[in-house]
């Protein structure tokens, strides 16, 4: 039995105003009967620069309020009206523990994907993606990744003890890698920008050929890799220019902007 309430993106609350939750869907304690459940998962001890994505999804869920002010353009409809959304808030993590945060973030996760529902999970910094990846693997197997970023995020972390988790925003891709989680010859990097000597198998369309490339050729390029399987959709806001999002924590420039990166997503994921 559903337990959503039901939701319109025309809310009764004004924009700026009452509980925030992410496009002002309900805020629930469980998934049971969602379509689509927002997660928020403040942590940024894995940032190697700025930190500050503690405060993201609260940022998001901000920013948010005003695209659910009005139907959507273009086409004027409600898609609240299609799916079953809500917030879920935020997982509570120890930071004064900080290694149980990893397994608390894929415990979250894996009670909301054993619902059924489809799980968006808002950041934090970009090593949240290491436990997501897990407990979506330990649900549908073994994935294929769609990763919009500057960076690959394959890099070997030289210190990190033999058999630990490295807690690092920038390796956490060649341990899924490695531990069987996502499938390299199905996955694909978009936008990267900064040099890896081991791509560890996975497709990459960096920033020169994504600038020189329609949102229709990349998205041909995305689907023709990643298949009919399973997969993963991460989106690291630094594959944007910073003018888009300053307050990121890598100021390498880059030509295109988020209009690109949007339409490459929505024609990559279209049915
Ligand atoms: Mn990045």
């Amino acid at each position: 039995m559903s337990v959503i309430p039901s939701s319109s993106i025309i809310a009764s609350e004004q924009t700026f105003t009452t509980a925030r939750t992410f496009l002002r869907v309900p805020h629930v304690e469980s998934a049971e009967g969602a379509d689509v459940a927002f997660l928020g998962i403040p942590f940024d001890l894995a940032t190697s620069n700025r930190p500050g994505t503690r405060l993201g999804p609260g940022a998001i869920r901000s920013a948010s309020g005003q695209l659910a002010e009005l139907p959507c353009y273009p086409g004027g409809f409600d898609p609240l009206q299609y799916v079953k959304a809500i917030d879920l808030g935020d997982v509570y993590l120890h930071y004064g523990d900080s290694r149980s945060i990893p397994g608390t973030i894929e415990a979250a996760a894996a009670k909301v994907i054993a619902t059924g529902a489809t799980l968006f999970g808002l950041g934090g910094d970009h090593f949240i993606s290491f436990p997501l990846l897990k407990a979506t693997a330990a649900h549908h197997g073994k994935l294929a990744l769609i990763q919009f970023d500057a960076h690959t995020d394959t890099w070997q972390d030289a210190k990190a003890s033999p058999g630990q988790l490295a807690m690092d925003h920038g390796t956490m891709f060649r341990t899924a890698v490695e531990q069987g989680i996502i499938d390299p010859a199905r996955s694909i990097q978009v936008g990267i920008r900064t040099w890896v000597d081991d791509p560890m198998g996975i497709t990459i369309l960096d920033n020169v050929v994504c600038d020189d490339s329609s949102p229709e050729a990349i998205a041909a390029t995305i689907r023709k890799v990643v298949g009919d399987g399973p997969c993963y959709l991460t989106v690291d806001i630094d594959c944007l220019d910073p003018a888009y999002a300053p307050r990121n924590g890598d100021t390498r420039r880059r030509r295109s902007d988020a209009t690109q990166a949007v339409a490459c997503a929505k024609r990559a994921l279209r049915p």
